[in-house]
């Protein structure tokens, strides 16, 4: 008992100081900081870091590949919804929510692994320029920024729907940082009801059903949107259950939006290949507002024409990307809630994204990661460099050149 009372004692000083302290004093705010791990509150102007060991000697505390906080790539990192000091033009937010799946959980640790999985990319430090792309995307004078994870509800969907989509507005509605050079361009601003330039959002997943409170916010700023859905499975599935809010899964939430008139009707799929029901699953499909490109297209008409429609279904709209991992195939990215063999490459996804750059893209997303089946962060280390592909998509003109080397352009195969 006495040993009980020698462990309690101190606990209840300590938290009883934490409580009384005045809210306004600079206690508070010293501690305050303290517990958000900035300390640069102490006695740092007192300090001459040049002539300490380290400095003196190594200088700057850099972050390597593998060291470091977690935010996407090495970016600055801030919590957005809660701190408006750092604007961005693109901005990188997690959204872990896994309670709609309807196969394997756990794409609530989704973004993590992205973060992780993107450690070496080091696009935040400089290292982002690639032979594919023949740029960075540092080199297009946006200011892109890890904004942090939404806290969402664990145990109540339509909170937790809420609570992405009230995330996502409030970075929505955040004036854009507008460039650090002549190089950056605008590029939601003549889309937007507003008529005023808007961040874009890159959301890492999270499964599937994010993308509802994504697109009911983006409705809000643009209207109807078309979306290029990069999956195994057709997601437009009609809502089943005996509650609304169980008719509202990642295998729904496109028929959802579609109801509510968030989708315009020229929408489409690449890399379906699922089991259905039947053909009566297309027919619906085709009423969502999509077009379907199926895995084997690519094999019978090859990545040039799966290029070609994409765009052509597309054209001069408003676009959203919306990237399921399990259109790669699993042996490629396993990590994933409802795996289907038989999948494209990662190098072919990657492929398609390039020759999608210049559309409107006024957001997109990559989904469905659950790092818990992954193996060696395969799949996390596949979902960081779409992302990073991603980034360059939506900042880029058009597809970039195909690297020539020593071939010349008549060795081209398209
Ligand atoms: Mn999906």
């Amino acid at each position: 008992m006495l040993r009980f009372w020698i462990t309690l004692i101190p606990f209840c000083i300590f938290a009883s100081a934490q409580v009384h302290i005045p809210h306004d004093s600079a206690v508070t705010q010293q501690a305050f900081k303290y517990v958000h791990g900035d300390l640069t509150f102490a006695t740092a102007s007192q300090i001459d870091i040049s002539k300490e060991p380290w400095t003196s000697k190594y200088g700057p505390q850099n972050d390597l590949g593998y060291s470091g906080p977690l935010s996407f790539s090495h970016f600055d990192y801030k919590r957005c919804l809660e701190d408006a000091s750092v604007p961005f033009d693109i901005g990188i937010i997690g959204f872990p929510f896994d309670t709609t799946t309807s196969y394997r959980p756990g794409a609530r640790f989704g973004p993590s692994a992205i973060r992780s999985g993107s450690r070496r990319q080091s696009l935040g430090k400089g290292r982002g320029y690639t032979l594919a792309w023949g740029s960075s995307p540092s080199d297009y004078g946006s200011s892109l920024l890890d904004c942090g994870d939404v806290p969402i509800s664990a145990y109540d969907n339509a909170k937790a729907i809420d609570q992405m989509e009230a995330a996502y507005s409030t970075l929505l509605s955040r004036p854009v940082f507008g460039g650090t050079s002549e190089v950056y361009k605008e590029k939601t601003r003549t889309f937007s009801r507003d008529g005023k330039e808007h961040p874009r959002i890159v959301t890492l997943g999270g499964d599937h059903t994010i993308v509802l409170p994504i697109l009911r916010a983006l409705n809000k700023v643009y209207g109807p949107v078309s979306v290029i859905h990069f999956d195994a499975h057709l997601d437009t599935w009609p809502p089943r259950g005996t509650t609304v809010q169980e008719g509202i899964t990642h295998g729904s939430f496109f028929a959802v939006a579609a109801e509510e008139g968030l989708l315009t009707n020229t929408s489409i799929h690449a890399g379906i290949r699922c089991k259905m029901f039947g053909i009566e699953d297309m027919e619906h499909d085709d009423t969502v507002g999509f077009q379907v490109i199926s895995t084997e297209d690519i094999d019978d008409y090859g990545i040039k024409r799966v290029i070609e429609k994409i765009r052509q279904r597309i054209g001069n709209q408003p676009v959203y990307l919306s990237l399921d991992i399990d259109v790669v195939d699993p042996g490629q990215a396993p990590a994933t809630g409802t795996p289907e063999v038989g999948g494209w490459t990662t190098r072919e996804v990657k492929r398609i994204l390039r020759g999608l750059s210049g559309l409107n893209f006024v957001g997109a997303d990559i989904v469905e990661v659950a790092p818990a089946y992954d193996n060696a962060d395969i799949t996390g280390i596949a979902a960081a460099d779409i992302v990073h592909d991603f980034l360059s998509m939506m900042l880029v003109d058009g597809p970039p050149e195909p690297h020539v080397g020593p071939f010349s352009k008549i060795d081209l195969l398209l």
